[in-house]
């Protein structure tokens, strides 16, 4: 079983004086919730997501290593970069860079031997509420990744995107789930093999074609500040009443969905997708302290959707992140007309009319 151990770096047989890379990652869906963790970003439970196409951040990471002893004397002991976001200088990003590199130091210890300059923008609206850090925690740490290949050049393919994810889990739990596949699972579950619980893997069963190009179309009805963060969201689960039965459920939907995604059922699909959104929201609800992360159009957005599915048998299904704005899910054969549907019953409710098409996609990209 892998460790994490096998992901410190030890050995570089390259020098690089400088250079610079520049990664797209994509932010995923989840459709079994991560919800809960231990020390060390370790999930309280397994969890599985579709990997997005166009909602992405783009990151360029350039470097140069501290070469006078001013640089050394400087800043030898400490991280040093500077974050550009969409081309300005960000201060208020940097502690969780900063937190994200003394977390990743030890497999990592080339990094104070360099001045970072980190560039990046999203594809996706700033604010609009989709959370940015799994896709950001992911080009991030494809970079940095790029740089260690470079390094030592003997580093396989597959340990690269496993220490990607890896590294990007020690950022943000859910951007593990944003380096690579259309499908990935991230903790271990029993009948998923290879599943472990510091990084995410490729769902690895064939998928069935009901899947393939997979919409998601994601109604922005809210994008204000989190009301509650995600750290803050994972702690209400120490302690909470149902956490038990909760993690239990999570490993029972991942079986389900796991014979779902391989017999194309989009019945029960539906089912354990719009089961784990709202049960994530009954996890807010009742917490001490509770709160309540829907809005009143999400509630008007749900409803629209079950009547829209009974009436016309079209298989679209909605899914929540940990806030108001609506994920509407379904197969690409019935694009058009749900898009229609969207357009004509739902839109209404997005604020400022804002919603974002996008897809299944394969994860992150070197550009
Ligand atoms: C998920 N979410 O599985 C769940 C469902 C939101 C709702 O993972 O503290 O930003 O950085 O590990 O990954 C959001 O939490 O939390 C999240 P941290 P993260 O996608």
């Amino acid at each position: 079983m892998i460790s994490e151990k096998d992901f410190i770096s030890t050995s570089h047989s390259n020098t690089i004086e400088k250079g610079t890379y520049e990664w797209s990652a994509p932010s995923n869906i989840a459709l079994v919730k991560y919800w809960g963790k231990k020390d060390h970003q370790i999930p309280a439970n397994p969890s599985i997501s579709f990997t997005l196409n166009h909602c992405k951040t783009i990151t360029k990471l350039s470097f140069e290593k501290k070469s006078t002893s001013i640089d050394i004397n400087e800043t030898g002991n400490s991280f040093s970069f500077d974050l550009l976001f969409e081309g300005k200088p960000k201060e208020d990003f940097k502690p969780k860079i900063q937190k994200f590199f003394e977390r990743i130091e030890v497999y990592c210890p080339y990094l104070k031997e360099y001045h970072f300059t980190i560039d990046t923008q999203n594809t996706f609206p700033h604010s609009s509420g989709i959370a940015s850090s799994a896709s950001g925690m992911a080009a991030l740490a494809m970079n940095i990744m790029n740089l260690e290949k470079a390094l030592n050049p003997t580093i396989t393919d597959d340990y690269f995107h496993q220490k990607a994810s890896f590294l990007a889990r020690l950022g943000s739990g859910s951007a593990c789930r944003s380096i690579k596949g259309n499908i990935v699972v991230w903790g271990k579950h029993k009948e998923l093999d290879g599943s472990s619980d510091l990084f995410g893997i490729e769902f690895s069963s064939k998928v069935h074609s009901n899947f393939e190009n997979y919409q998601d179309t994601i109604l922005l009805v809210d994008k204000g500040e989190k009301q509650v963060s995600s750290t803050v969201g994972h702690d209400l689960m120490h302690n909470h009443p149902f956490a038990e039965q909760r993690f239990l459920q999570a490993h029972h939907n991942l079986s389900a969905i796991k014979s779902v995604l391989e017999n194309g059922n989009l019945e029960e699909f539906i089912k354990i997708v719009e089961s784990e959104a709202l049960t994530l929201h009954s996890m807010m609800m009742t917490s001490m302290p509770y709160f309540i992360l829907m809005k009143p159009n999400t509630l008007e957005i749900i409803n629209k959707i079950w009547k829209f599915r009974n009436e016309t048998k079209i298989p679209v299904c909605f899914t929540l992140d940990a806030g108001a704005n609506v994920h509407v899910l379904y197969p690409e054969n019935v694009r058009v007309e749900t898009l229609q549907f969207i357009k004509d019953e739902l839109v209404g409710y997005c604020q400022n009319g804002q919603y974002i098409c996008d897809e299944i996609g394969f994860g992150a990209q070197k550009l």
